[in-house]
């Protein structure tokens, strides 16, 4: 069985989201997502819109996902990878080359997937603060235009 792990905040989940775990399930069997929990998303400086218990429902409600599990700080990959026998660590190309993962060739494959261009949690978030409706016409660009 080829073990599968990814990380992420997946805040606002989206199609990039979904297609970033699909490819990802798509190299193996089993796919384990790290999933950041809110108080490693406030070392980033990041406040998700859904705290960890939603993020991670959601997740589970992903028929790629098999499992989820906390993710609490930048340093514990490398356990990660042993203590779920992980084959492979899948991200999006936005991670390529970071020092985040690059040292993790050493105990593991790492694959970098190319990001889904238009859509992103932050691009949401702004997206929305543009819809002012004018004469009932939502004036934000859509979304789905690419697909
Ligand atoms: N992603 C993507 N395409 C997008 C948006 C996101 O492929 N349009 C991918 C990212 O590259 C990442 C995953 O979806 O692999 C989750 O993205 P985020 O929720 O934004 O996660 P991030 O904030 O990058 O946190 O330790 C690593 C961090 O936890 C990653």
């Amino acid at each position: 069985m080829k073990r599968i792990l990814t990380y992420g905040t997946f805040d606002l989940l989206h199609f990039g989201h979904i297609e970033i775990l699909r490819r990802a399930k798509e190299l193996g069997d089993y796919l384990i997502v790290a999933l950041s929990t809110d108080e490693f998303n406030a070392t980033k400086g990041k406040k998700a819109y859904h705290n960890y218990e939603t993020r991670k429902k959601m997740l589970e409600a992903i028929r790629y996902v098999d499992l989820v599990i906390p993710e609490e700080n930048w340093e514990q990959k490398i356990n990660d990878v042993k203590e779920y026998k992980a084959d492979v660590v899948v991200m999006g190309s936005d991670w390529a080359d970071s020092d985040r993962f690059d040292y993790l060739k050493e105990y593991c494959n790492l694959i970098f997937l190319p990001r889904t261009e238009g859509i992103s949690t932050s691009k949401i978030k702004e997206d929305l603060k543009l819809q002012n409706p004018v004469n009932g016409v939502d004036q934000i660009p859509n979304p789905d235009s690419e697909n």
